[in-house]
């Protein structure tokens, strides 16, 4: 899954693909990189970020939306029902769905549905996260979400970085068995995040390249069916490279919609 954010602050592509034929171009640089699904976002959900109202969040992903379907699976990125409703009328198919809550907008639709689990709201939700366990806390939340969702086709994500210390998202990554073992399909986003950063030295955004891969490649090889990710071509090569070593257990697997080839 290519990420495609059309907002002026996010964390690590702010401002780059805000112009509409910028995203649309960007967007298909991702399919042609190989990505089996393009993730249209116009608002950033990054630590501290600020509410878009709807109108504004409409105009920024809709014409990308409609450019973009006719080529890709195109998700869209949004914790809005009205903005969820008008992206699958211009085509797109999957729901990301960062607040978990709008799997009734999916059903209605016979669209996917992209589950995340979040602690908090975006503006303050790197304050003070807190879990007894992590682990069994998001898998109980997410088993929650998506058996009562309704919806034929539901991925669940631990939502790497949502409300989350660097322990709580490495004791995620680590025990990413437990949510691929619940049999829902996993997605995973790690790209370019901060606890890559501080993993790393303090590398910044945009020199997150390798530890973007290495966590995208790891989650793949403990079963997770999809990446999201900035950089599509050297993480579609570290999946081809683990599919031809034998070692994606999920790549290419459940969903139907997802793998990394
Ligand atoms: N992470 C981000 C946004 N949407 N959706 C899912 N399912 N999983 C994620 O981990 C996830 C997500 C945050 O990253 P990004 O879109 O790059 O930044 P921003 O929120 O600043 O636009």
């Amino acid at each position: 899954m290519g990420v495609l954010n059309v907002t002026p602050d996010s964390f690590s592509d702010g401002g780059r693909w805000l112009d509409a034929d910028a995203a649309v171009a960007h967007g298909l640089r991702m399919v042609a990189e190989g990505a089996d699904v393009v993730d249209v976002g116009g608002e950033s959900t990054r630590p501290g970020a600020d509410p878009v109202d709807v109108d504004e969040e409409l105009r920024r992903v809709l014409p990308v939306v409609d450019a973009l379907a006719p080529h890709v699976r195109v998700s869209i990125d949004t914790r809005k029902a009205e903005v969820a409703e008008a992206a699958l009328e211009a085509g797109a198919t999957l729901v990301n769905d960062v607040s978990a809550s709008l799997a009734p907008v999916a059903a209605a639709a016979g669209a996917g549905w992209v589950a995340m689990h979040m602690q908090g709201v975006p503006r303050s939700m790197q304050v003070a996260p807190a879990y007894d366990d992590v682990v069994a806390e998001v898998r109980a939340f997410l088993v929650e979400r998506a058996s009562s969702a309704g919806v034929g086709e539901v991925w669940i994500d631990p939502g790497i970085g949502f409300g989350k210390t660097l322990g709580h998202n490495l004791a995620l990554l680590a025990h990413l068995g437990e949510l691929v073992a619940t049999g829902y399909p996993v997605l995973v986003g790690t790209s370019r995040k901060a606890f890559l950063g501080r993993l790393t030295g303090g590398a910044e955004a945009d020199d997150r390249l390798e530890a973007s891969v290495a966590t995208a490649a790891w989650a793949l090889a403990q079963g997770a069916a999809m990446v999201r990710v900035h950089d599509v071509a050297p993480t579609v090569a570290a999946a081809r490279l683990l599919g031809d070593a034998g070692g994606a257990g999920g790549a290419g697997g459940a969903g139907g919609a997802g793998g990394a080839g």
